[in-house]
Parts: structure tokens; C-alpha cells; sequence
């Protein structure tokens, strides 16, 4: 055995991050956000054979399905979500209740990301996107990111940027991308019933869930939103600990894409 080098641990880290880094620069998809609908999102898009990749500002993907319901990591999906999460992700959920079966959130979020790197999917962790690129039409043409470490420690450094042809938000509750969109893009006018973002209802599990796939949908040109967020920009409930409208919402997303991206 050769004796370790320090500088071939370092060489390996940074060729290896550079080559891979570079080839994300040019996407067919750019996933933001590495909780359930995005991750679910990004495997079907990938086992599509498109290229994609997710941006996590967390240094861990599975957004909030580690916290299960109150800190109690477990999670609760419906009948509606099996396919999607036992017989495509291979997740191994446990009957509970009539139409109800309990997840453990390790067990999930491992499986899923599992899923989603084997079918191709790049995830890079530790990343905030804190803008969008704009082109013709004003149309969302990638994104602008930088480190999570940057944004925290308020540093003025500034981002990188790389072109998708749809982006997606999936970023949950605060629904980050499409808030930057109105924000930034003067008289932007969103495709909702006001033409802006119309803000999360109180819980109302049912109501959340039967809204959730429908309001999956593109919100602004070349930009789609997934799980929470969608619900969040269209004026639906929350649904508390119930996970399956994720997984439905991020499949529904990555069909809508893959559409969008056959177009351009
Ligand atoms: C990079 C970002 C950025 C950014 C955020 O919250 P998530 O799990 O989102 P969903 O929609 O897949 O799932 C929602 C679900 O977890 C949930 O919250 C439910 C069911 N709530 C119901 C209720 O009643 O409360 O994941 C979003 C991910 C997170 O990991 C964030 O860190 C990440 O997006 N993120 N990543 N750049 N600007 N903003």
C-alpha cells in the first residue's frame, strides 16, 4: 500500500467536483429543492432520460420527511402514493390504517435518494439559489446559486449561474423561486388568478391533498412548481404530516417537464 497523500485526497475532491460540477452548467432541468416532490421529480425525469440535477441548500436531501410529524420520524402516505413510492422507489411502507401506511423517514428519504442517483440524477448539496436567469420572453432560463455557508455567514461573494430549460420549485412551504420571481422580475404576472403569489391556507389535510397534483403546474414561462410550494403559490391548505400529494405532485412535475423540455 502506498503511503497516504494529502494531496491526492485533495486532487481527487477537486477534479472530480470540478468535471462533475461543469457538466451541470447546461440542463435539461434543474430541480430546486431535495425534499420528496423534488427528489420524486427528478428520479422520473432522469429515468426519462433527461439531464437533471437537484440544488439542496441543505447539506442532506429529504427536506421535511426527517422530521416526520412533530419531530416523530415517521411519515404517513395513502393508497394513491404506493406505486410511486413502494413499486418505483422502493420504499418499504407499512400497512397501518383502511388506505393509510406509515413510512420511517430514514427508510424513505434513503430509498428515494437511492432511487433518484441510480437513475441518474446529480444532487449537489450545501447550494442556495437565490435567483433565476431571465431571457427572451421573459422566460426562466437557470438559476443563480452560491453556497449555503456564503448566504449564512452574510459574506458578499458573489453567485454562479447555469441554464436549464425548466426549472422547478419544489423548495416547500416557502416556495423561494417563484417568491423571487415576482420580486425581481418587474410586472412579472404569474399564472394564478391574481397574477401573483396568493399565499398557504391553514391545515385542511383533504382539501390540501386533493389540490395538491392540480396545482402542480407552470407558474411563470419555463418555471414549474412542485409539492408545498405549489399549494403555497395557488392559495391551498397545508396538510400537516401526510406525505403521498409530494410524490404525486413531483411525478406529475417531471411529466409536465419532460414535455416542456421535448418542446424547446
Ligand atoms: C436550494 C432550497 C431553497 C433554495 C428551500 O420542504 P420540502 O420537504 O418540500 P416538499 O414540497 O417536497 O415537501 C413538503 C413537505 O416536506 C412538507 O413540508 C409538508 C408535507 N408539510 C405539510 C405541513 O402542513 O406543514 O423540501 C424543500 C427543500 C428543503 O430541503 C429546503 O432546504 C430546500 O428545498 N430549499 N434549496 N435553494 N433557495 N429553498
Amino acid at each position: 500500500m502506498k503511503p497516504i497523500s494529502e494531496i491526492e485526497v485533495t486532487r481527487g475532491i477537486v477534479e472530480r467536483f470540478t468535471a462533475d460540477f461543469l457538466d451541470s452548467l447546461q440542463l435539461d432541468v434543474a430541480v430546486i429543492g431535495g425534499g420528496p416532490s423534488g427528489m420524486t421529480c427528478a428520479y422520473y425525469l432522469a429515468r426519462d432520460g433527461l439531464k437533471v440535477a437537484v440544488f439542496e441548500r441543505n447539506l442532506h436531501v429529504g427536506g421535511g420527511m426527517w422530521g416526520g410529524g412533530m419531530l416523530f420520524p415517521r411519515i404517513v402516505l395513502q393508497d394513491a402514493a404506493l406505486e410511486i413510492v413502494c413499486t418505483d422507489l422502493g420504499c418499504r411502507l407499512e400497512p397501518f390504517h383502511e388506505g393509510y401506511h406509515v413510512g420511517d423517514s430514514v427508510e424513505v428519504v434513503s430509498r428515494t435518494c437511492v432511487a433518484a442517483l441510480d437513475a441518474g440524477v446529480r444532487v449537489w448539496v450545501g447550494v442556495s439559489v437565490e435567483d433565476v436567469l431571465v431571457r427572451e420572453e421573459d422566460r426562466v432560463s437557470g438559476v443563480v446559486i452560491n453556497w449555503r455557508a456564503v448566504e449564512l455567514a452574510a459574506l458578499h461573494v458573489d453567485p454562479l449561474a447555469l441554464e436549464a430549460k425548466v426549472v422547478i420549485d419544489a423548495t416547500g412551504h416557502e416556495a423561494g423561486v417563484v417568491h423571487t420571481v415576482q420580486r425581481k422580475i418587474p410586472g412579472a404576472r404569474l399564472f394564478t388568478e391574481t397574477g401573483k403569489i396568493i399565499g398557504e391556507k391553514p391545515m385542511w389535510a383533504e382539501v390540501a391533498e386533493a389540490n395538491i397534483e392540480d396545482y402542480t403546474r407552470e407558474v411563470y414561462p419555463g418555471l414549474l412548481v412542485a409539492g408545498m410550494a405549489a399549494n403555497a403559490v395557488y392559495g391551498a391548505p397545508r396538510m400537516g404530516a401526510i406525505f403521498g400529494g409530494m410524490f404525486l405532485s413531483g411525478k406529475k412535475a417531471a411529466g409536465l417537464a419532460a414535455e416542456m423540455v421535448r418542446r424547446s
